[in-house]
């Protein structure tokens, strides 16, 4: 399989993040995708290829372009402010409780982006969990790259090809950063595939967290289905958007597909709500899935709280190949550094009907040391 990587991402050089108003180690860090890549050259049946430019009106096709100027200055703002902080994160954020009783239209006219660079980052962002750095941009624009290369793969012909985007995306929404997100790479690529070839795409979301960005691109939209399994957001971020009664609007009514799972979710929960998935990706027409494909669903990963192994990446791999849909496959997240490659390896190698061995020399164990 091809493999589409890029250096860019370690310009996003993140060490700490904000946890409840206290800065703790960062989780989305520039390892996981080294980690990834690293485990993919020594199975030696990847690929690696780099990004080619696409510019920015595949961006600003989902996103608010005040959104995209924002992240382009955001870090000089926070220099030329005076602010010497490591990171930038939000001071406010408008809560919507803020404009209580005032019209619709008085909100629109009243609620515009400050002057202040932590009220622009409350403005423009969901969480204060996403610390932009100096390379956040640039490292963006090349995860966008990355996943409109891998586009261009599939429809290029091959069956299916991985990219290996840093930062993630799901959560970036068409106004909004959060969740270590910034834009959506996932969203960005299967709008671009509607462009192509005018036919529906579905995106099947396996991050263990909501896709709620992804979720809001689409909302309305009947050319693109978006189909989740996530943690309950009644327990998890994104809080506020996740439950199995959101279906979508308009011309996406029906097009919205949440499969919450409760603490402790099982491999065979896990299957399940795969074949639930898949049920959902065939009952629409189209050639090509998007995977937004997460591995903190894994039982170790430090944020997420299901109990999958190794072996159920392997099987989820090829009953998502199984449709016969061709695959763009993007990473989100996933933060247990040690377990990344091998997790990715089955996942990729299921997903090209390959059996998976592990490799010894990834010198990691299900008791997460790590050798070498
Ligand atoms: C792409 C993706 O997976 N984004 C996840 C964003 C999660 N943001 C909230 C992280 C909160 C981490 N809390 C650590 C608490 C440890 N007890
Ligand atoms: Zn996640």
């Amino acid at each position: 399989m091809q493999v589409v990587y890029s250096p860019v991402h370690l310009a996003h050089d993140v060490v700490f993040e904000t946890y409840m108003g206290i800065a703790v180690p960062a989780n989305e860090v520039a390892e996981r995708a080294e980690r990834i890549r690293t485990a993919l050259v020594a199975d030696g049946g990847f690929a690696l290829t780099g990004p080619t430019e696409h510019g920015e009106a595949p961006i600003t096709d989902v996103h608010d372009p005040g959104l995209v100027r924002f992240l382009e200055v955001a870090w000089s703002e926070l220099r030329r402010q005076g602010i010497p902080r490591a990171f930038l994160s939000a001071d406010t954020y408008p809560n919507r409780s803020m404009f209580e009783g005032m019209s619709h239209e008085a909100i629109a006219a009243l609620v515009r982006e400050p002057e202040h660079v932590g009220g622009r980052a409350g403005f423009w962002g969901l969480d204060s969990a996403a610390p932009l750095v100096a390379g956040t941009y640039a490292a963006s624009l090349a995860a966008v790259d990355v996943a409109l290369t891998t586009v261009d793969l599939v429809l290029g012909g091959e069956q299916a090809a991985y990219g290996l985007c840093r930062p993630p995306g799901h959560h970036a929404a068409r106004s909004m950063y959060g969740g270590y997100c910034f834009f959506n790479n996932a969203a960005i690529a299967a709008h671009a595939i509607t462009k192509a070839t005018g036919e529906r795409v579905s995106i099947i979301d396996v991050d263990y967290h909501h896709g709620n960005g992804s979720q809001q691109i689409f909302w309305r939209r009947g050319d693109v289905r978006y189909i989740s399994i996530h943690a309950d957001p009644r327990r998890q971020y994104p809080y506020f958007l996740g439950r199995a009664d959101e279906k979508g609007e308009g011309e996406g009514a029906g097009e919205n597909l949440n499969i919450p799972l409760r603490a402790g979710a099982t491999n065979e929960d896990y299957l399940a709500a795969t074949d639930r998935a898949v049920e959902a990706i065939l009952a629409v027409s189209g050639s090509v899935v998007v995977v937004s494909l997460g591995f903190d669903t894994y039982g170790l990963d430090p944020i997420g709280d299901f109990a999958l192994t190794t072996d159920v990446y392997h099987e989820v791999g090829r009953r998502v190949a199984a449709t016969g849909r061709r695959l763009v496959i993007l990473q989100e997240g996933g933060y247990h550094r040690p377990s990344l490659g091998e997790n990715a390896r089955a996942w990729l190698r299921g997903a090209e009907g390959r059996p998976f061995e592990p490799l010894p020399a990834a010198g990691f164990t299900e008791g997460g040391s790590v050798v070498g």
